[in-house]
C-alpha cells in the first residue's frame, strides 16, 4: 500500500494535465488506504510497538525488546540491521524497514517466523532472496519502489499472503509458481516493465484489486474474465488501443481505470459490467461518447477528460446516480438538455471545450460544487455570468424567462500606442462630429468616448484612449480587458525598423500577456508627412518584425515545453536524485500543470489583423473612413467577438441604461435598487445584474467587500478622471488644480491661504510642499487630496468611498489607519508607491537594511538567507512592484520604501522586496522577496516570507498570458556571496517536503549540502508560484 504522499508524488501517470490527477490519486488512496488502515488498526491496536530513530546512522536498540510486536526501522538511511535483532524478537508481527538504504532483504529477516507485515519498500534492493519463503505467516508484503528485476519462485511459498505491493520496480515478469498465491486479494504490479499481462495473475482466484498500470504491454489476454472476483482493477498508462469483448465478463468490476490509453471505442457488451460505479477514460481517443455507459444505470463517476468528444448524448439524463462528470478538454460544442435532469451531480467539469450555450434550468443541478467552465465561448449565459457559478446561472435564466430579450452591441474599443503616435487625434477623427467626451479632463490621461457608428444597428463602440505617458502604467492594465478590440496606433513619420520594439513590439508583449487572444488592429498615423514609398516600407517592416518576434516568442515557448516533456519523461525518480537535471524535485504534478500552462499560451496568441492600415487625421482625413468601416465589420464577425450580439434580458439591458444617467460619483445599494424596480428588477434579483456589470466592465460592484458592497460605482468616466489627477504627475497642474478652488475656482483670486473642509488652513506653500512630498514620496494627506479631487468629489464620505476603492484596486494604501477601525478625526495619510522616486531607502532604514544593500546582509554569520526570485524574461507587468508594495501592506510592519525596494518587518523578522530592473536584452528582469533568520529558527522566516508570495501569485493571475518563472536561491551560495546562486525551481514551494529527506545538493559549489529546510517551506503554498 502506499501512503497518501506517495501517491500524490509518484502515481500520476498517462500525459495531459489537469485536476483530474488529484482526483485520481485521491481516488486510489481514499480506497486503498481505507481498507489498509482498517485492516492494521485491528492488528495493531493491541500490539507492543516500537519506533526507532538512527543516530549517527545506527540504531540503538533498548534492552528488553523481546516483546515487542510491531518494530519499524523506517526512515532511518540503514544499509544494515543492528546486531542481535533476529534472535530476540520472537513475537515480531509487522517489521517496517521502508525508506532506507538495503540493497537486500537483511538476512536475519527472515528468521522472524512470526512476522505478518513487511515493509521493505523505497530501498535499493536489487532482488528478493530464496529466503523470502521462509516467512510463512506473511499476510503483507511491501517492497515497491526498489530496482528488482526478478522475484524468486520461493515466492510461492507464502500461502497466506492476502496484499503484495510489487510496484515501481524493474520487473519484467513474473515467476511461474507466482499462481500459487491463491488467498491474494490485492495486488500492485504497476509501474514495472511488463512485457505482457502476466498469466500468473489470471489464476488468482480471489483477487479483488489488481492495479497493472504504467507497464509495458499494450494489450489485454483474451482469458481475462478469469479475474472473476476482482473489484477494482487499474489499467492506466499502457497505450491499450482495445479491449477484448471478454473484458466485458468481468462482471464484479465496481471501479475501473483505464485513463492513459489509446481507446477509441468500448467493446459492445461493456453494459454487462452493471457493477460499475466509477469509470476514468481520461485522456484517451474517443471521437463519440461510449454510449453503452449510458446503460449502466449504477454509474456514479464518469471521467471523460482529454479526449476527442465533439458531442455528449441527448439521454445523458439517463445516468441518474451520476454525482462526478468531467469532460474537460475535449472539442464539445453544446450540453444535452437533458444533462440538468442529473440532480446528484456535485462535480461537473467542462473547461477547455466550444460551449457557447448551456441549457435552460441550470437551477437544478444545486448540488454542483465544483465547476469548472472556463476557456468555453460561453454566450449564453454571458461567459461573466457562467464563471460565477451555478447560483448565478440560475438567476439569469430566470430573468432571461421573465424579461423580454434586448439585443444591443456596444464594443469596448481601445486605443494605445506609444506618447504621441496620435491616439488622441485618430479617436477624435473617427469619432468625428457626434464627439460625446465623457471624460472631463480634456486631452490628458484616459479618456472615454461613446462612438455612435452605426445609429441604424444601433452599433456603439466605447472608446478607450489610453495615454501613452508612463506615468499610467498601474492603471493602464486594469483597461485591458477581454472581449474588446484593440488599436494599435503607430507613428509612421517617427517609427524607425530600430524603435519597433517601444513603438510597436512591447505593446503587443502587454496585451498578449494580459488578453492573451485579444484582437488587434494596427493603424499607422502620420501618413501625410511620410511619402508613399516610407509609408509603404514601414508598414511592411511593421508587419515583417511583428511576425519575427511572434516566432521568437512562440520559439522560446516551445522550447520550455519540449525541456518541461523531457523532464516529464526522465521521471520523477531520476529527477529527484540529481540536482544537475533543470527540474529537479518537481513533481509530475507540478510539471504537467506547468507544460499545461505552456501550451495554453502557445495556444492563445494575439489575432493581429493585418495589413496596417496608414491614415491621415489632417484634414485630408486619408482613409478615416475605411478604417471606420473596418472596426465595424470586424465588430459584426461572430467568430471574433460572439458577446457583442448576445442577447441580455431586457431588465438587464435596463439597469444598465439607467446606471449611465446618474451624474453622482456612486450610488447606495438603495438608489441602485431603486433603478432596477424602474427596470423590473426586484431586490432578490438585483445582485446578479450588478455583478453581470461589474464582470462586463459597465461599472463596480464589489459584493465580495465588506464595505464596498453597500455601493454602486456607476460613473466610470468620472472615476477615470479622478485616477487621472493621480496620474498625470505633472507639478504646476497639481498646484493649480490645488490653488483654484473647485468650481467656484477663479484663478485671477487666489489667495494665500486656502481654507479646508476643518476650518484649517492650508498656505500656499505647504501645499507646495504636499505636491513635491507626492511626486517624490507618493505621500499625500486626506485634506489635500480632498482640495486635488475637486469638483470630482464633494462630501467627505465621497473621498472615503474612493479611497476605500482605490486601496481596493491596489493604487495607494493608508499609511496610518489603524487596522480594519476607522481614524478617530486625525488627517489620514496616503501612499501612492507608484510616485516614490528615490533610490535608496531613507536613511533611518538605511541602518537596519544593512547598509541598504539589494539584499539584507547578514549581520552573522549564522543568519541562512530564503530569497525567492521572480523573472520575467519578456515582460514585467507595468506597475507590479507598486501594486505589490499596497498588496503586502496589511503583511508587514515598519516599512521604508525606496524606487525599487521595500524593506519591512514582519512581526520581528526583516523582509525585503527588491525589483531588479533588466539592464541588458538577456537578462531577465526580476522581483525578489527574501528574508533570513538562523537554521533552527528558518520557520520563521518562511512564515515571513510566505504570505507575501502569495500575495505576489494572487498578483499574476491577473496576467493569463505572462510568461514568468520561480526560483528558490541557493542559501549557501548567497552566503558564500557567489554572484549567480544556484536557483531551485519555485515549484517546490508548493510541494511537501520529501519524507525521509534532511539535505539537498547544490550542485554550485562542489555538491554542498543545502538543509531541506532552506529550500523547501514548512507547509507547502496553496498554490504553486508558477502556475495561475
Ligand atoms: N500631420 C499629422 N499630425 C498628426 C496626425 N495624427 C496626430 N498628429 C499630431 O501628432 C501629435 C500627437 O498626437 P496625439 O493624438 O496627441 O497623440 P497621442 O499621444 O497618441 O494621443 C499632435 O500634435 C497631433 O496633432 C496625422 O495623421 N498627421
Ligand atoms: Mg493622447
Amino acid at each position: 500500500m502506499k501512503t497518501l504522499h506517495e501517491n500524490k508524488e509518484e502515481q500520476e501517470g498517462g500525459s495531459g494535465c489537469s485536476a483530474m490527477e488529484d482526483k485520481e490519486n485521491n481516488l486510489k488512496t481514499a480506497r486503498l488506504w481505507r481498507d489498509a488502515a482498517l485492516r492494521s488498526r485491528k492488528l495493531r491496536s493491541n500490539l507492543r510497538q516500537l519506533t526507532l530513530c538512527s543516530k549517527d546512522n545506527q540504531i540503538i536498540l533498548p534492552e528488553d525488546i523481546a516483546d515487542i510486536e510491531v518494530l519499524n526501522l523506517g526512515n532511518n538511511s540503514l544499509q544494515e540491521l543492528p546486531d542481535g535483532l533476529g534472535s530476540t524478537l520472537n513475537n515480531l508481527r509487522i517489521l517496517v524497514l521502508r525508506r532506507n538504504k538495503f540493497s537486500a532483504v537483511p538476512r536475519v529477516v527472515f528468521e522472524l517466523g512470526q512476522l505478518v507485515e513487511l515493509d521493505m519498500s523505497h530501498n535499493c534492493l536489487r532482488s528478493v532472496s530464496e529466503g523470502v519463503g521462509q516467512l510463512r505467516g506473511l499476510k503483507k508484503l511491501c517492497i515497491s519502489h526498489n530496482k528488482i528485476q526478478q522475484l524468486p519462485a520461493q515466492i510461492a511459498a507464502l500461502q497466506l499472503l492476502e496484499e503484495l505491493d510489487i510496484s515501481f520496480n524493474d520487473l519484467h515478469d513474473l515467476p511461474r509458481a507466482f499462481c500459487s498465491l491463491g488467498r491474494l486479494r490485492t495486488l500492485d504490479a504497476d509501474h514495472n516493465k511488463l512485457n505482457q499481462f502476466p498469466p500468473e495473475i489470471l489464476a488468482l482466484g480471489e483477487l479483488e484489486e489488481l492495479d497493472c498500470s504504467g507497464n509495458k504491454f499494450e494489450a489485454l489476454p483474451a482469458d481475462v474474465m478469469k479475474l472473476q472476483s476482482t473489484k477494482i482493477l487499474w489499467l492506466s498508462s499502457l497505450h491499450m488501443s482495445t479491449l477484448p469483448d471478454s473484458f466485458c465478463q468481468l462482471q464484479q468490476l465496481e471501479s475501473l481505470m483505464l485513463d492513459g490509453n489509446k481507446l477509441t471505442a468500448l467493446p459492445p457488451a461493456f453494459g454487462r459490467l452493471q457493477r460499475l460505479k466509477m469509470i476514468n477514460l481520461s485522456s484517451n481517443e474517443l471521437e463519440a461518447f461510449p454510449q453503452v455507459l449510458l446503460s449502466i444505470a449504477g454509474l456514479e463517476e464518469l471521467y471523460l477528460s482529454r479526449n476527442k468528444l465533439s458531442h455528449i448524448p441527448e439521454d445523458m439524463g439517463r445516468l441518474g446516480k451520476l454525482a462526478n462528470l468531467w469532460l474537460d478538454n475535449n472539442s464539445i460544442t453544446y450540453l444535452p438538455d437533458s444533462i440538468v435532469e442529473l440532480e446528484k451531480l456535485e462535480e461537473l467539469v467542462l473547461q477547455g471545450n466550444q460551449i457557447a450555450i448551456l441549457p435552460d434550468n441550470f437551477g437544478k443541478l444545486s448540488k454542483v460544487n465544483i465547476w469548472k467552465v472556463k476557456d468555453n465561448p460561453l454566450i449564453q449565459p454571458p461567459y461573466e455570468v457562467c464563471m460565477k457559478g451555478i447560483p448565478y446561472i440560475a438567476a439569469y435564466q430566470k430573468e432571461l424567462a421573465l424579461s423580454q430579450l434586448a439585443v444591443k452591441p456596444r464594443l469596448k474599443l481601445v486605443l494605445m500606442g506609444m506618447k504621441g503616435a496620435g491616439k488622441t487625434r485618430l479617436r477624435q477623427s473617427v469619432v468625428g462630429g457626434q464627439q460625446d467626451a465623457m471624460g472631463t479632463q480634456g486631452n490628458k490621461g484616459i479618456e472615454v468616448t461613446n462612438w455612435v457608428a452605426d445609429a441604424g444597428r444601433r452599433l456603439t463602440f466605447l472608446v478607450y484612449d489610453l495615454s501613452g505617458k508612463q506615468n499610467y502604467d498601474l492603471i493602464k492594465p486594469f483597461f485591458l480587458s477581454p472581449a474588446a478590440l484593440y488599436v494599435l496606433v503607430v507613428n509612421l513619420k517617427t517609427y524607425s525598423p530600430k524603435n519597433f520594439y517601444a513603438h510597436v513590439g512591447y505593446f503587443l508583449h502587454l496585451l498578449s500577456a494580459k488578453v492573451p487572444h485579444a484582437v488587434v488592429c494596427l493603424v499607422g498615423t502620420h501618413a501625410d508627412l511620410c511619402g508613399e514609398v516610407e509609408v509603404e516600407e514601414k508598414s511592411l517592416d511593421v508587419h515583417r518584425q511583428i511576425g519575427l518576434q511572434e516566432k521568437r516568442d512562440v520559439q522560446s515557448l516551445r522550447t520550455l515545453a519540449l525541456q518541461v516533456d523531457q523532464a516529464l519523461e526522465q521521471g520523477y525518480s531520476v529527477r529527484s536524485s540529481s540536482p544537475h537535471v533543470l527540474f529537479y524535485g518537481v513533481s509530475d504534478r507540478n510539471l504537467r500543470r506547468r507544460k499545461s500552462q505552456l501550451q495554453y499560451m502557445l495556444n492563445h496568441r494575439l489575432q493581429i489583423l493585418s495589413p496596417v492600415l496608414s491614415v491621415s487625421c489632417t484634414e485630408t482625413q486619408t482613409n478615416i473612413q475605411r478604417l471606420r468601416e473596418k472596426l465595424m465589420s470586424v465588430a459584426d464577425h461572430r467568430d471574433i467577438f460572439p458577446n457583442l450580439h448576445r442577447v441580455l434580458p431586457k431588465s438587464w439591458q435596463m439597469l444598465e441604461e439607467l446606471h449611465f444617467k446618474p451624474k453622482d460619483l456612486w450610488l447606495s445599494w438603495w438608489d441602485s435598487a431603486r433603478l432596477g424596480l424602474q427596470a423590473g428588477l426586484t431586490e432578490d434579483r438585483l445582485q446578479s445584474a450588478l455583478s453581470y456589470l461589474h464582470e462586463s466592465g459597465k461599472l463596480l460592484y464589489f459584493e465580495d467587500s465588506l464595505t464596498l458592497k453597500e455601493y454602486v460605482f456607476h460613473n466610470l468616466p468620472r472615476f477615470i478622471a479622478i485616477l487621472n489627477v493621480f496620474f498625470q504627475r505633472d507639478e504646476s497642474t497639481l498646484l493649480d488644480r490645488l490653488l483654484c478652488e473647485g468650481e467656484r475656482g477663479d484663478k485671477g483670486r487666489v489667495s494665500l491661504v486656502i481654507e479646508d473642509e476643518k476650518g484649517e488652513n492650508l498656505r500656499v506653500t505647504h501645499l507646495q510642499h504636499h505636491v513635491e512630498g507626492f511626486l517624490q514620496h507618493g505621500l499625500l494627506p486626506s485634506n489635500v487630496i480632498r482640495l486635488l479631487l475637486r469638483p470630482l468629489i464633494q462630501t467627505q464620505q465621497d473621498l472615503h468611498l474612493i479611497m476605500e476603492l482605490l486601496e481596493k484596486m491596489g493604487v495607494c494604501y493608508c499609511i496610518n489607519k489603524p487596522r480594519s477601525k476607522p481614524l478617530n478625526g486625525a488627517t489620514a495619510w496616503y501612499k501612492f508607491p507608484s510616485y516614490v522616486s528615490s533610490e535608496e531607502p531613507r536613511a533611518e532604514v538605511a541602518e537596519a537594511a544593512a547598509g541598504g544593500s539589494s539584499l539584507p546582509l547578514c549581520p552573522f554569520f549564522s543568519m541562512e538567507q530564503l530569497h525567492i526570485q521572480y523573472s520575467f524574461p519578456f515582460l514585467f507587468p507595468p506597475g507590479l512592484f507598486a501594486r505589490f508594495s499596497v498588496q503586502i501592506n496589511c503583511h508587514v510592519v515598519q516599512r521604508t520604501d525606496s524606487r525599487h525596494q521595500i524593506f519591512a518587518y514582519r512581526g520581528k523578522v526583516p523582509v525585503v522586496i527588491s525589483h531588479r530592473p533588466s539592464r541588458g536584452k538577456l537578462q531577465a528582469e526580476t522581483l525578489s522577496i527574501a528574508s533570513h533568520a538562523s537554521l533552527p529558527n528558518i520557520w520563521t522566516a518562511w512564515q515571513a516570507v510566505t504570505p507575501l508570495v502569495e500575495e505576489l501569485n494572487v498578483l499574476l493571475q491577473e496576467w493569463p498570458g505572462l510568461h514568468y518563472s520561480v526560483h528558490i536561491l541557493c542559501s549557501k551560495c548567497l552566503k558564500r556571496g557567489s554572484s549567480s546562486p544556484h536557483a531551485f525551481p519555485g515549484e517546490l514551494l508548493s510541494q511537501p517536503r520529501p519524507e525521509g529527506l534532511t539535505e539537498v545538493i547544490c550542485p554550485k559549489n562542489g555538491s554542498e549540502r543545502v538543509n531541506v529546510a532552506l529550500v523547501y517551506p514548512p507547509t507547502p503554498t496553496v498554490v504553486s508560484p508558477c502556475l495561475k
